[in-house]
Order: C-alpha cells, then sequence, then structure tokens
C-alpha cells in the first residue's frame, strides 16, 4: 500500500509569506557571496587560502548563513515535489562508511536514548516496514553543483519518532507532542555500521514530513551503493546529510558530529 506525497506543486501554492522567507533565505546566501563583488572577487576566492578545505571568505558567509537558517527554516516549507515521469539519472557519490563484507541480510538498526528505554533498541527492516510506507519524487542535490530528480520511499522519520520518541529535553516536561520542539531533544545523529561517515541533524529538519528512512529508490530495493538497507533521505537538506547505509540513530542533546562540517562544510547545510 502507498500512501503517496500529497504536496505536489507546492511553489503554486506556496503563501507569499513563504514564498519572502524562501526569498530572503536565497538573499542572504547571495548577499553573503556579492559583499565581496562580482568577477575579480571570485578569482580571489579561489586563490584565498584554504581553511579546512574551504577558502576563508566562503568560510566565513557558511558561518553566518549557518546563524540565520536554523531561525528561517520552518517545516511549513517543503521542498518542491515532481512527477515521477520528470525524474533524471541517478548519480553515485561518496562511498565513506560503505565498505565490503557488508551483509545486509545481516542489518540491524541501533536506535539510542529512545524516550522511556534505558538501553538501546535493535531494529530490523522488517519494523521500520512496519511503519507507513511514503513516497515523492523529489531533487537531489550535492553541494558540488549536480542534482537528479528521484522518487524514494519509506518510512517518514516523523512516524519513527511517533513509535521511538526522541527524549525530553533536559528540565522539560515528557510532552508526546512532536511538534513541540522546545520539549524534544535538540539533536539526531546517524552513522554509518562501520562508522565510517555520520552526520548530525537539527531535530526540526529529521522532523519535517519529508524526511525519510528510505529503503526503495526509484521503485526498485535500494541498491547497496546507495545505502540499503536503509538510508536518510532528506529532500530540505543537501546531500551530504543523507547518509547511506544507517548503522544507528542517536538522540542527542549536544551538537552531533558530522563527517562533512569537521572538514570545512556548513553544520546546517539546508537547502
Ligand atoms: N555512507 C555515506 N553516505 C553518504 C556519503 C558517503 O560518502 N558515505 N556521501 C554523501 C554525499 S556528499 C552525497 S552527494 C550523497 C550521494 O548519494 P547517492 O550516491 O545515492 O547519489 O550521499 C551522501 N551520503
Ligand atoms: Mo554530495
Amino acid at each position: 500500500m502507498s500512501e503517496r506525497y500529497e504536496e505536489t506543486s507546492k511553489a503554486e501554492t506556496r503563501e507569499p509569506e513563504q514564498e519572502m522567507r524562501r526569498l530572503t533565505r536565497r538573499g542572504l546566501i547571495w548577499a553573503g557571496i556579492s559583499v565581496l563583488g562580482g568577477g575579480a572577487a571570485l578569482e580571489y576566492l579561489n586563490r584565498a587560502p584554504e581553511q579546512n578545505g574551504l577558502g576563508w571568505p566562503f568560510r566565513r558567509a557558511l558561518r553566518v548563513n549557518e546563524g540565520v537558517w536554523g531561525g528561517l527554516f520552518r517545516n511549513t516549507s517543503h521542498a518542491p515535489t515532481f512527477d515521477p515521469s520528470q525524474r533524471t539519472p541517478a548519480r553515485v557519490n561518496g562511498h565513506y562508511g560503505l565498505g565490503a563484507g557488508f551483509d545486509p541480510a545481516k542489518w540491524t538498526l541501533r536506535v539510542e536514548n529512545v524516550r522511556g528505554s534505558t538501553s538501546p533498541i535493535v531494529l530490523t527492516l522488517i519494523d521500520i516496514k512496519a511503519l507507513p510506507r511514503r513516497e515523492f519524487t523529489a531533487q537531489f542535490c550535492c553541494i558540488e553543483g549536480w542534482n537528479y530528480v528521484v522518487t524514494w520511499a519509506g518510512a517518514s522519520f516523523r512516524d519513527f519518532a511517533a513509535k521511538y520518541m526522541p527524549p525530553a529535553r533536559p528540565g522539560k516536561s515528557q510532552s508526546p507532542d512532536l511538534d513541540d520542539l522546545s520539549s524534544l531533544a535538540r539533536y539526531v545523529y546517524m552513522e554509518t555500521p562501520d562508522r565510517g561517515y555520520y552526520v548530525g541533524l537539527d531535530m526540526q529538519s529529521a522532523l519535517h514530513p519529508q524526511t525519510l528512512l528510505c529503503y526503495e529508490m526509484n521503485g526498485e530495493p535500494l541498491a547497496l551503493e546507495h545505502g540499503a538497507p536503509l538510508r536518510l533521505a532528506i529532500p530540505v537538506k543537501y546531500g551530504v546529510k543523507n547518509l547511506k547505509r544507517i548503522g544507528l540513530i542517536r538522540y542527542m542533546d549536544e551538537p552531533p558530529a558530522d563527517y562533512w562540517a569537521e572538514r570545512g562544510y556548513d553544520w546546517f547545510a539546508g537547502l
């Protein structure tokens, strides 16, 4: 049974206020870059000394954006969705944490800090597939500048979190309401079974209705190179956050480690 994602053509129906917010967000990115002004600046950027692998003016723009994006981002704005006929050929990128010698048949998912549970929970794909199946077609964007349009299917992280609840934030009541973000642990950390790749997510983005624990891609079971048996599909973030081969999900209140943030990229990595 397929519960199709019903938010098609959000672009046309967007509220003016949302549209404004989106434009503001875009504007801030470009403002950050254009402060330096024009082509000469671009050439300068290319020659700027590297700091964590990025020229420092980029680092600085990213740091500013990180600050404003979290505040501007709302769960009410969706990544645009497409008709499956608009799919474009998928690419494979990023093999960290996807070493050989992995047996998807023996895979389990470990979940730490679930509310009301004193020890980690161990799940299988059967548990994930027991949650409602969600499917939608969206653009997948790598920060390297390429993208593809892809149909994802899986369980929404939101449904997962409703069953395996994040803990209450220290000092807050045990409200079962996932919309009451201020009462929940702030972050979600995910890593591959071998810990070779890992991402940190803000709780709001994790609970975004389009964030999927994904086991199908373009109508087929997920291929190993795309993260079988379970990957994250989070279209409100750049590709880097779409962790392939999830081995662990950990609710956290401290900012989690993040593979590419440690190497100079924006921790938030929102689109
Ligand atoms: N385990 C793992 N997941 C990963 C990566 C990786 O190196 N290892 N790379 C990320 C990046 S940068 C991109 S663009 C996407 C690419 O996903 P795809 O190969 O399914 O297109 O995977 C993301 N998830
Ligand atoms: Mo990427």
